[in-house]
């Protein structure tokens, strides 16, 4: 599976496109199974990092099982083989190859998961501020383990705004957001996605998701990659990240 030109010309001009059924029903079965059983069944997590909701952490708010507390999972495609086989999977390689070229590593993966009536919202923000890695062209696959909708918690984005840079960004209420002064909220356009599908976007795209209102689980991974010749700009050693495909270069990620 490749992006057609069309799709590739969406990317470039929106800063994102969807692709659907980026897997098997079969693959997509055996990724919910296994998150519930990190979530729910003790498997052991001591590979992963695991980050609970603010509001759960803080006691102001409890829940029937620790499972439906968590927030994040960081490192499931280093420390999972199914996992794995998803970061590296040929449909998803095969398009970011067209984004970001033959030589590509892993910056980054996190399954966010936004329990039923628990999970917050993220606000508006771009990815690149974060990041100590240049160019600011780094490319995520936002993969859904679940239907994303508007109830549960959607991609909101704001199309084409990658082009603009990186803008300002503040702390308000423990998270990093673009300036509200910056944007409107009217501009946002929202992206239901069934699951198994991929929102492939921009580290510069603003994009947004809202609380998750509904009584079922609105899961999805975001699977974050850079070209093999990005340059990390962070304080101390260069972190050695994951390589998907081709060379690597010295002086670079
Ligand atoms: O999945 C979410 O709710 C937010 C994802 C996100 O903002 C990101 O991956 O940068």
């Amino acid at each position: 599976m490749r992006l057609t030109d069309k799709q590739l010309e969406v990317y470039h001009q929106d800063g994102f496109v969807v692709v659907e059924d980026l897997v098997t029903p079969e693959e997509l079965d055996g990724l919910t199974h296994r998150l519930r059983e990190y979530t729910h069944e003790g498997r052991p997590t001591d590979r992963l990092k695991i980050q609970i909701e603010p509001r759960v952490q803080r006691g102001e708010m409890t829940v029937a099982h620790p499972g439906d507390g968590i927030r994040k999972i960081d490192g499931l495609v280093q420390g999972d083989d199914l996992f794995q086989h998803l970061g590296l999977h040929e449909n998803i390689v095969a398009s970011l190859e067209q984004i970001l070229g033959p030589d590509i590593k892993m910056f980054r993966n996190s399954l966010l998961c936004k329990p039923p009536e628990v999970g917050s919202q993220k606000g508006m923000h771009q990815d690149s501020p974060y990041w100590p890695i240049e160019p600011m062209e780094l490319c995520s696959c936002w993969f859904t383990l679940d239907d994303a909708t508007m109830e549960n918690g959607c991609m909101g984005v704001l199309p084409g705004w990658h082009r603009k840079g990186a803008l300002p960004h503040i702390y308000v209420m423990d998270d990093y957001v673009i300036d509200p002064a910056h944007y409107r909220q009217d501009d946002m356009v929202f992206r239901p996605m069934k699951a198994g599908s991929g929102l492939f976007f921009h580290s510069l795209l603003p994009h947004y998701t809202a609380p998750n209102r509904t009584g079922t689980w609105r899961r999805a991974i975001a699977l974050s990659y850079m070209s093999a010749r990005s340059r990390y700009t962070g304080q101390g050693d260069c972190p050695v990240y994951f390589p998907i495909k081709g060379r690597t270069f010295p002086g670079c990620v």
